[in-house]
């Protein structure tokens, strides 16, 4: 395994200055297909499980760091900004290293509004958050009431916020029974555990929500129109389409710059604006990256979340999930 293809990821910036990325595969091709393809022949067979395994986390790891090196490279530019047009936002066609084809998209998780800050401090709630999502479920013309049951499922405690949620007792009496998680949500299919959500909701939900840890804000410099329109209830759609034009022309550069634009564009009183800056930020720190390294109809398929460091200083992987490798 002595051979590495090597791709250098070259593009050019609006502004001139060139991205440079590199991507190092193992070269002989061979050993990830044969794994892909399950060969039975003796060189196979003297490869454990462990090793099998070794190659194909060396194939992801390969693609994860180089979609991190993009978002270094965007972070070093703007370090308090985070916008569609930079790098990472920029659709990525798929590339060849040596014999293999790599697909990768690199989404933003903070472009959405964050479930799990519906509850502040283990079992408070964050009533502005529960209004955004009132509305929100009110827009996807989803039952209300199950806002209550994410409450009950991510709060410390096992006390029923209302009616319509639940807790121990409730999901116990189920067969299976299962206790209340009571912390934050991982992964947004996850909610699929919880009092009253199944798929078609889960479905109508995932363009507008993310389950990332709670101390994130939503972008306004990457949110979807919808889900603007979802923040305070004087955004309406001409407002929501206003900020994104704005925004598009001139990523916000800060909080106070959004509230200024408020103030001064919108007209919007200083408690409204209050009120819209609650919980929101111009920049990311949480990325999904979706990768497809393919040889040939063989494909390896994966998405793995990137978030920076507590300190802000560099980029973390978690959750991997191999979604499949795909024999066509
Ligand atoms: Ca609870
Ligand atoms: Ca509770």
């Amino acid at each position: 395994m002595g051979i590495l293809n090597v791709s250098f990821y070259l593009k050019f910036r609006n502004n001139g200055s060139a991205l440079i990325s590199v991507l190092i595969l193992l070269g002989f091709v061979s050993s990830l297909l044969a794994i892909l393809l399950n060969v039975g022949n003796q060189d196979q067979e003297q490869i454990g499980q462990y090793q099998k395994n070794n190659i194909i986390y060396t194939h992801i790891h390969a693609v994860e760091d180089f979609a991190i090196n993009i978002l270094n490279i965007d972070f070093q530019n703007s370090p308090n900004m985070t916008y569609q047009s930079e790098n990472w936002g920029n659709p990525i066609e798929p590339f060849s290293v040596g014999s293999y084809t790599v697909s990768l998209k690199i989404k933003d998780l903070q472009s959405k509004i964050n479930i799990n800050s519906l509850v502040l401090n283990n079992s408070d709630i964050n009533y502005i958050q529960l209004e955004r999502l009132v509305s929100l479920f009110d827009q996807l013309d989803i039952n209300q009431d199950l806002i209550y049951a994410i409450i009950d499922w991510i709060d410390y405690d096992s006390e029923v916020f209302s009616s319509s949620g639940g807790e121990d007792d409730y999901y116990l009496s189920l067969n299976p029974g299962y206790r209340t998680a009571n912390r934050a949500i991982n992964n947004l299919d996850e909610v699929l555990l919880i009092k009253g959500f199944d798929k078609t909701i889960l479905k109508k939900l995932k363009p507008y929500l993310s389950a990332i840890p709670r101390e994130y804000d939503t972008n306004i410099n990457t949110i979807n129109i919808n889900t603007i329109s979802a923040l305070h209830p004087m955004i309406g759609l001409i407002n929501a389409e206003k900020i994104i034009r704005y925004r598009n022309e001139k990523p916000f550069e800060s909080v106070k710059d959004f509230s200024y634009y408020c103030k001064y564009n919108l007209r919007l009183s200083d408690s409204t604006i209050n009120e819209i800056t609650n919980m929101i930020t111009t920049k990311s720190e949480n990325f999904l990256i979706e990768g497809k390294i393919s040889m040939s109809d063989h494909n390896l398929i994966f998405s793995t979340i990137i978030n920076h460091d507590l300190d802000g200083s560099r980029f973390l992987k978690h959750n991997r999930v191999i979604q499949k490798i795909k024999i066509m």
